[in-house]
């Protein structure tokens, strides 16, 4: 026979076990619930997402920095961590305190509940994940309990091991199948909508984009092609499920201070509309110097001037009174675009596809803003939904409100691509030092290079079909000296500014200072 201790442990392991399975049983049934809502109204992207919007900047680009795109797995990760802790807490004390306990698993799913009905574009129906969820998790752990919550002399008869195992079983088998059953519906829902996306065909182009020059691409083993795929394309946002907008559902509303005719737009009234295509590059206000947040697609678009200018905007130089266009998105992002820019003649599009696609959907689809020489998050926002002229005295869009700058013109950068940092080279063997180059919308004129601080020697750039992209550039290089070799790299954009040396970090309105590589020759 078991001593009393031996006993004492298997019940607060089972009772910690109970927590953890009441836990997974809310999950479960949430999952399942928001597949039927949202998915944003789960209580793990809800909380995740409220998380996001108040992590502090400092914190946030430590993440970035140290997780890159990985971020948001690490985010979600942290949270179920705690929150195993937290059930397994819970669990434990149901063994002396079953009421209070399962109390608390309903407290965390008012909690759930909460935050879910705070997030943008929450309804009313964004409660009943969480709610469902609770209910489930407090009744998993009542009932798996249920012989434990007694005197331990009691308890020690009344606890079978035996029930409680199939009783704990039975609620693993059905978590797992409740949450795959929430898996196939939201995959379902999901993969219809792509199906629609991928029916979709886009009219073509009123004004193509004009043909690229021969020399655009250098094709150097190593160099960032001119044209950055789909696939390529780097992604920054802040949204923990990537959203999956039914067109059928959706459109895009002009409105605000200085619009004479508010309007509103269908996906296929943009599809109806003149489109032009053009090659522009895209860049983050994150990307540290050297970084990778940057690249050139084919975006085919109505031109937001055209509409603007149809709702009877006037920008701030022809006495309009409105000098900032807030876009907003369905995930709630804001993003302050001015006016001024928009209108003055660049080719600021409301783009719908992207190298001959409709948008893919973690870039934006249906619509997403373009605008050539702006950092993204002052330009480019995703999953559009509403354009608001107001002013910049009158409202702070999200990033402004986390310490970034109102403005941000695109700074001038450029990066090596190729020798990779610790690239060991020959001696005498000529190597081409070779990468990309942007100053959007001034355009680069010339890219030099200085090995070990010499001389700055001129890199051949490539061609290019407006200065809206970036621009490769190569300079052959032959190591003469064994040993260690710094090479920098610096750009001059088309106003004769020569890229700085000075360095800056990406917060407030992005990063300067110049890329350099260190190589091995031998
Ligand atoms: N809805 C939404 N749009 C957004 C963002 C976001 O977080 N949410 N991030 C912006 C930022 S900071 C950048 S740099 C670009 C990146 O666009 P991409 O992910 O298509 O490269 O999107 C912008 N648009
Ligand atoms: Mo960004």
């Amino acid at each position: 026979m078991k001593g009393i201790g031996t006993r004492r442990w298997i019940r607060a392991g089972s009772a910690a076990l109970s927590g953890l399975l009441s836990a997974g049983a809310a999950l479960a049934v949430a999952e399942l619930g928001a597949a039927f809502v949202r998915p944003e109204a789960g209580p793990l992207p809800a909380v995740g997402g409220a998380v996001v919007d108040r992590t502090p900047p400092a914190v946030k680009d430590w993440a970035v920095r140290e997780f890159g795109t990985d971020d948001k797995p690490m985010l979600l990760a942290g949270i179920l961590v705690i929150l195993t802790l937290i059930a397994l807490g819970l669990g434990m004390s149901a063994l002396r305190l079953r009421r209070t306990a399962t109390a608390g698993v309903g407290a965390f799913g008012l909690l759930g509940a909460f935050v879910a009905h705070q997030r943008p574009g929450a309804g009313l129906e964004d409660v009943l994940p969480s709610l469902l969820g609770a209910a489930a998790g407090a009744g998993v752990l009542w009932w798996l309990t249920g012989s434990m919550a007694a005197t331990h002399a009691e308890a020690d008869r009344a606890f079978d091991r035996r029930t409680f195992l199939i009783g704990a079983g039975a609620v693993a088998v059905g978590s797992v199948l409740t949450g795959t059953a929430g898996r196939v519906v939201g995959n379902g829902k999901r993969a219809s909508i792509a199906a629609f996306r991928n029916r979709i065909r886009l009219p073509v182009p009123a004004e193509p984009a004009p043909p690229l020059p021969a020399g655009v691409d250098l094709h150097l083993p190593g160099l960032s092609s001119f044209a950055t795929s789909n696939a390529d394309f780097y992604r920054v946002d802040t949204a923990l499920v990537v959203p999956h907008i039914d067109v059928r559902n959706w459109s895009l509303r002009i409105h605000g201070k200085g619009v004479r005719t508010p309007l509103t737009f269908s996906y296929d009234d943009l599809l109806r509309r003149p489109l032009i295509e053009r090659d522009l590059t895209l860049t983050c206000v994150s990307n540290e110097v050297g970084g990778p947040y940057v690249g050139t697609a084919r975006w085919l678009g109505v031109r937001l001037a055209d509409l603007l200018r149809e709702a009877g905007v006037r920008p701030p130089s022809r006495g309009g009174p409105a000098d900032q266009l807030v876009s907003r998105s369905t995930d709630g992002m804001t993003i302050g675009t001015p006016v001024e820019v928009a209108m003055d003649g660049r080719d600021a599009l409301l783009a719908v596809g992207m190298n001959g696609e409709p948008l893919p959907f973690e870039h934006g689809y249906p619509a997403r803003m373009v605008v050539p020489g702006l950092y993204g998050y002052v330009s480019a926002c995703k999953w559009l939904t509403d354009l608001e002229l107001t002013t910049f005295a009158d409202y702070d869009a999200y990033w402004v409100k986390r310490t970034w700058s109102r403005e941000a013109p695109i700074k001038t950068q450029s990066r090596i691509d190729t020798p990779k940092p610790f690239a060991r080279l020959r001696i005498g063997t000529p190597v081409p030092i070779a990468g990309v180059a942007w100053a959007q919308h001034r355009g680069v004129s010339g890219v030099e290079v200085a090995v070990d601080g010499g001389p700055w020697q001129p890199a051949r750039p490539a061609d290019v079909p407006s200065s809206d992209t970036w621009r490769q550039w190569v300079w052959e290089w032959t190591p003469t000296t064994p040993g260690t070799h710094r090479i920098e790299v610096r750009a001059t954009d088309s106003t004769g500014a020569v890229q700085t040396d000075k360095r800056v970090g990406t917060v407030p309105d992005g990063a300067t200072g110049r890329h350099s590589v260190v190589v091995t020759v031998t």
